[in-house]
């Protein structure tokens, strides 16, 4: 009994190794499939290639949209664009791993993908708006886990007039993995706020909007432009124009996933060196005394009350000692 006991101890760590899930698609109701209207022919007819699918700009009623993207990338010497769109978390709030988003750079088909950086920003309230403010992130840290294709290609709506363009493979839609780190986020509405870096500089980034067949979409995205010319710079509606020229501009969403665990959630390995044990109590009290050098989550807020404190450092010792998460 005691022999099956030791070797039952170490397996019970597997409680704290959370089953991190698909959370949220932003315009998609399975939270596993982005809003990007992926479908093997176009509404004029022509296939996808084998193995591909389109992600055409919707047709509603008589119009259409008419932009394939939105500039979402940083330029060294000629603006900076960042982009943002909102999400509510349900009651009992989301701990969340990471995010997905997507973005094509024209004519960067592989096998690499185009980009290779990419930073976040959480927000309080909308970017631009008074009383918001950044909860989490920054504009420099390079969080970009993977960049890879999702075998869609982007395209204009090829059937409405005038001069519709036949569908083409110019825009592979690329899946950008952006690190979020166990980060929990309580009940409310928050802020992402997006942009990439590409493997050329001189190239661009450009994010489509929510796509869904038969739905031009409403939305409430913003995109960050640099100064240029009389405007000073600053958040800006992101609204397609839409196409025949009487179509009516419709401000829209972004897609993207959430992945991470629905609730509060942890990891007592404060340290992420494998082991949980004494060390981790050990970091989480350096922590609490403003000293992050060893410690590794995205939030210091252990037991999820609001403040970073000696209970945090009760909690780890409590996980630490098999106690479930706080
Ligand atoms: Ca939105
Ligand atoms: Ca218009
Ligand atoms: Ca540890
Ligand atoms: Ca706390």
């Amino acid at each position: 009994m005691r022999t099956m006991l030791a070797f039952l101890a170490p397996l019970s760590l597997a409680a704290f190794a959370h089953a991190d899930v698909f959370l949220y698609s932003n315009g998609n109701p399975s939270p596993f499939v982005p809003a990007l209207g992926a479908s093997p022919s176009a509404l004029n007819g022509a296939p996808a290639p084998g193995g591909f699918s389109w992600s055409e700009a919707p047709l509603e009623g008589a119009f259409c949209n008419s932009t394939a993207g939105v500039s979402s990338h940083f330029v060294s010497n000629a603006g900076d664009f960042r982009i943002t769109d909102d999400v509510t978390i349900p009651a009992g709030g989301w701990t969340l791993d990471s995010i997905l988003f997507y973005a094509y750079q024209p004519g960067a088909s592989g096998p690499g993908s185009p980009f290779t950086r990419a930073t976040l920003r959480i927000w309080s309230g909308a970017p631009g708006d008074p009383g918001s403010f950044v909860i989490w992130g920054d504009a420099t840290t390079n969080r970009l886990i993977s960049s890879q294709s999702t075998g869609i290609y982007r395209i204009f709506n090829s059937i409405t007039q005038p001069l519709p363009p036949s569908p083409d493979t110019s825009r592979l839609l690329w899946v950008t993995r952006v690190n979020i780190g166990g980060l929990y986020l309580a009940e409310g509405t928050v802020w992402f706020d997006w942009q990439y870096s590409c493997a050329n500089p001189d190239r661009g980034a450009y994010s489509p909007t929510v796509t869904n067949p038969g739905r031009r979409g409403v939305g409430n995205a913003r995109q960050f432009r640099q100064a240029y010319g009389t405007f000073s710079g600053g958040w800006v509606p992101v609204r397609d124009q839409g196409k025949a020229p009487q179509a009516p501009d419709l401000q829209q969403d972004f897609p993207f996933l959430l992945f991470g665990t629905a609730g509060a959630s942890c990891d007592p390995d404060v340290n992420c060196d494998g082991g949980v044990n004494g060390f981790d109590i050990e970091v989480m009290e350096q922590a609490v005394n403003g000293d992050f050098s060893n410690f590794c989550q995205a939030d210091p807020d252990f037991n999820h009350d609001g403040a970073v404190n000696g209970f945090d450092i009760e909690a780890v010792e409590q996980s630490v000692n098999g106690a479930p998460c706080p």
